[in-house]
């Protein structure tokens, strides 16, 4: 290709392998004291534990970067067909750790760390996690560039670099407050600058038409113009030399200063543009699975997205020439819908920049993209007024109309006259006000729909996307879940993966389906014995963590029954604090003579503008605070709520379960995913039917899991039928009692009213997501649970046959299905 080898001329045959091979091959301990000379200009009688960690950090990135590099030349090479993995949110946490596993360092990086008198496990807690994301799908996006980088997919991850991740969380007054994230206070070793690739965006302005020889042509004109400055962070796989590339953009000023303002002595007149548009990457928005209708949430989209539709498309034109061949060398999947105006920003790409026709343009975006739906909650579905679209980006409108003209005009071919049907797929919403509908710009610019997990799918095609499902059948799908056993086993549970590796050798972690074979040892009794140790240990390590971060002192031989996960309350932690009460309540009247020790262990934030999901944070803390200072209860219940939730929390609380809560009302989790790391660490479930639980039921077998409550198709009848909480309340001595103490102030004593809000969604608004229908099935269920723990025989059995039966919920799995189904893509080894 004559471009390429434009690219390449002048450079010797041996370029890249002269310095970089004497990098990898020095020892590590001296690695790690050259950089702690060179690379900090540091002696170890003045480094902190920070320059311990960045002298750790640049030693492995050493190891990183000619894979990293051989990677890149390697597909451009080949000219390869690439993934391009579109999210708003890549939930990563720490990458040290994580790094020198993939990489096949972690035991020589910790005995080198050792030799020069440093512990890997404090070098490792220096490091800030990157909370680039809310929850399940952020975090997903990170398994899933874990996922293929191991399995040698040539795959880019696109994305913000936030100046200020996921907000951190303390508890004050038993109270949620929340702080800033400056997680780039101090150098960040992962990310380099690209400015060579930087993009320019634009923003407002108008659109003329142009009339020329070719037809008619659209100009932008007027805009305004904000610098997307990328910066790659590279993500190795496992057991490959495969390092693969995440590119996320930060915004820039057009322009430094405005020298007028300047000269005329108004500095700050002169830099206020500049932070304007720097805004657009400041903070991560901390909403899960509800959207804020923001225009800098719109423009944050709107910039990641043309920034990266841009660079794919120059990576295109730089290696080809023949358009209609794009899709053979990108395939582009949207995480959720928000990075869904990428198929607008592709047609305005071939169609304004490069001059294509329509057609040819359009029928080029249906092969390309593919769209992933995470939720079906209402309040999370995106739209945005029409007027702020035509402010924002009126050309994008413009070809957002000419879609749906089309769009329409096909379905009325198929079913003619069916003015609802019309009106219902619109991308335009006219109910309340004219709203551009996300969802069903990517439904039709997409070949492929996929929901997270099997319940989640078929929903998907019966409800929300009903009438599309009728118009492209066929366009839906399936594709289930999961998570890396890299950072989620193997990293997180050391111990476990020791244990594992002793009884059925190594591999598991780049090939999960391995497990299978710690099946037989769920019948082996000193395998049991060794699996509870591991266990005991690892509640240990969390007990301790629990008594830095809150003060209170935990019996590590109680059951650790832990829900960990955003506040929502269609999760339900208000149903798991239902119970916690109700046990409150047996234990105080002496009802609970076989009582079996927990302690019960909460995590997670609150959206901060979500001010019952805070009240039910705060209502967690209260009930704590009445219970572990109760004598008469002393150790056998115990409360916790474990502060500012993150990946590095995770990887401590994830191995310390025993009981695994999975009780969001049925139909209303998409997958979940917390629910895979627990069982995957040898939790046992308690949950209903709903998300990916479903799935882990049929996996582990209905006898080793605990579900119970309403099925989805009950909820709906019984929601249909006329639902009516205070039966519930009028019919359950138990349940009455506990509601009654929250609603008088027993736990928030001088301020009876603080829970009214709380009560108020149970009874008298009418209690949504049904904890009153579910709770005494719910506390029965436990009371199998408690049971099941007082025989640690039968109990450890069950949790190493959830282990053994997780293979279905690797990362790798899932992404092996996307490219084989969806992106058309296969492994290629630099
Ligand atoms: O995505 C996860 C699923 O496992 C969870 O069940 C699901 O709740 C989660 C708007 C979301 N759905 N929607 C969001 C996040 C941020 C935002 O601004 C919506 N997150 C989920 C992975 O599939």
């Amino acid at each position: 290709d004559v471009k390429r080898t434009r690219k390449r001329a002048g450079k010797p045959d041996n370029f890249q392998a002269v310095d970089t091979f004497l990098l990898e091959q020095l020892p590590i301990p001296q690695a790690l004291r050259n950089h702690l000379t060179f690379s900090l200009g540091k002696s170890d009688s003045w480094a902190t534990s920070r320059d311990w960690y960045q002298t750790a950090a640049f030693t492995v990135r050493d190891h990183l970067m000619s894979r990293w590099v051989n990677t890149r030349d390697a597909y451009r090479e080949a000219n390869t067909k690439r993934v391009y993995y579109l999210s708003l949110e890549f939930l990563i946490g720490r990458m040290l750790a994580n790094a020198a596993l993939n990489l096949g360092i972690a035991p020589e990086l910790s005995t080198g760390l050792q030799e020069i008198g440093q512990q890997m496990e404090g070098v490792v807690e220096m490091e800030p996690d990157a909370a680039l994301g809310n929850g399940g799908l952020g975090r997903l996006a990170a398994c899933f560039v874990d996922s293929m980088a191991t399995m040698d997919i040539p795959a880019t991850g696109y994305g913000i670099r936030y100046d200020y991740g996921m907000f951190r969380q303390t508890i004050e007054e038993g109270q949620q407050v929340e702080n800033p994230d400056n997680w780039l206070r101090y150098q960040n070793i992962w990310e380099i600058q690209r400015p060579e690739h930087t993009c320019e965006v634009k923003f407002y302005g108008r659109v003329v038409q142009v009339h020329t020889d070719h037809g008619t042509e659209h100009h932008w004109i007027e805009t305004e113009s904000v610098v997307a400055m990328p910066y790659d962070v590279p993500v190795p796989g496992y057991g490959t030399q495969t390092v693969n590339n995440l590119r996320l953009w930060s915004a820039k000023a057009a322009k430094e200063f405005d020298l007028l303002h300047f000269n005329q002595g108004n500095y700050e007149k002169s830099v206020e543009g500049r932070h304007g548009a720097e805004t657009i990457s400041q903070v991560l928005y901390p909403n899960d699975a509800s959207e804020s209708g923001k225009e800098l949430r719109l423009k944050q989209q709107y910039f990641f997205v043309s920034a990266s539709i841009q660079d794919i498309l120059h990576r295109f034109t730089n290696y080809n020439s023949d358009w209609d061949t794009l899709p053979d060398k990108a395939a582009i999947q949207l995480n959720d819908t928000h990075p869904a105006i990428a198929v607008a920003e592709m047609m305005y790409q071939l169609i304004d920049h490069y001059h294509l026709a329509w057609d040819r343009a359009w029928k080029l975006v249906t092969q390309i993209f593919a769209y992933t739906n995470h939720t079906l909650m209402p309040e999370a579905l995106e739209s945005w007024s029409v007027e702020l679209f035509a402010t924002l980006l009126p050309r994008h409108l413009e070809i957002i109309y000419e879609i749906n003209h089309r769009f329409l005009q096909m379905v009325n071919q198929h079913f003619p006259g069916d003015c609802d049907l019309l009106r219902r797929v619109s991308i335009i919403d006219e109910t309340h006000g004219r709203r551009v509908r996300m969802a069903h710009l990517a439904v039709i610019g997409s070949h492929t729909v996929n929901g997270v997990a099997a319940l989640h799918s078929e929903l998907l095609k019966t409800t929300l996307f009903a009438d599309f499902n009728r118009i492209f059948p066929g366009k839906f799908t399936n594709v289930t879940n999961g998570i890396t056993p890299r950072r989620w086993l193997n990293q997180a549970n050391p111990l476990l993966t020791e244990l594992l590796t002793q009884h059925i050798g190594g591999g598991f972690q780049k090939d999960l389906s391995l497990i299978k074979h710690s099946e037989p040892l769920a019948d082996n009794a000193a395998f049991r014995q060794a699996f509870r140790d591991v266990k005991a240990a690892n509640k240990q390590r969390l007990a301790y963590k629990i008594l830095q971060k809150t003060g209170v002192v935990i019996n590590p031989q109680a059951m650790f029954d832990v829900q960990i996960k955003r506040i929502h309350e269609y999760k339900r932690q208000l149903l798991n604090v239902l119970h916690v009460i109700t046990l409150y309540n047996r234990i105080r009247s002496g009802q609970a003579t076989l009582h079996t020790p927990r302690v019960v262990i909460f995590a997670g934030k609150a959206a901060p503008g979500y001010w019952l999901a805070k009240q039910i944070i705060r209502l967690i803390n209260d009930v704590a605070a009445i219970i572990n200072n109760d004598p008469v209860v002393g150790d056998q219940l115990k409360v916790v709520f474990y502060p500012n939730y993150e990946v590095s929390a995770a990887e401590i609380l994830f191995p310390g379960a025993d009981l695994s809560e999975q009780i969001s009302t049925a139909g209303t989790e998409a997958s979940g995913t917390g629910n895979m790391k627990m069982a995957l660490n040898g939790a046992l479930t308690i949950g209903t039917l709903d998300g990916a639980n479903v799935e882990i039921k049929e996996e582990v077998g209905d006898e080793n899991i605990f579900i119970f409550g309403l099925t989805t198709a009950e909820v709906t009848k019984l929601k249909t039928g006329g639902y009516n909480p205070w039966d519930y309340y009028h019919g359950n001595a138990e349940l009455k009692q506990v509601i009654d103490m929250i609603g008088s102030g027993f736990f928030s004593v001088g301020d009876p009213a603080r829970y009214q809000a709380i009560v108020d969604t149970l009874l008298q608004k009418g209690d949504q997501y049904l904890l009153l229908a579910d709770y005494a099935d719910y506390v029965a269920t436990q009371e199998k649970v408690a049971a099941l723990y007082r025989d640690e025989e039968a109990w450890s059995r069950m949790a190493i046959l959830n282990m053994a039966r997780m293979a279905k919920f690797s990362s790798d799995r899932t992404i092996g299905e996307y490219a084989s189904r969806i992106w058309k893509v296969s492994p290629f080894k630099a």
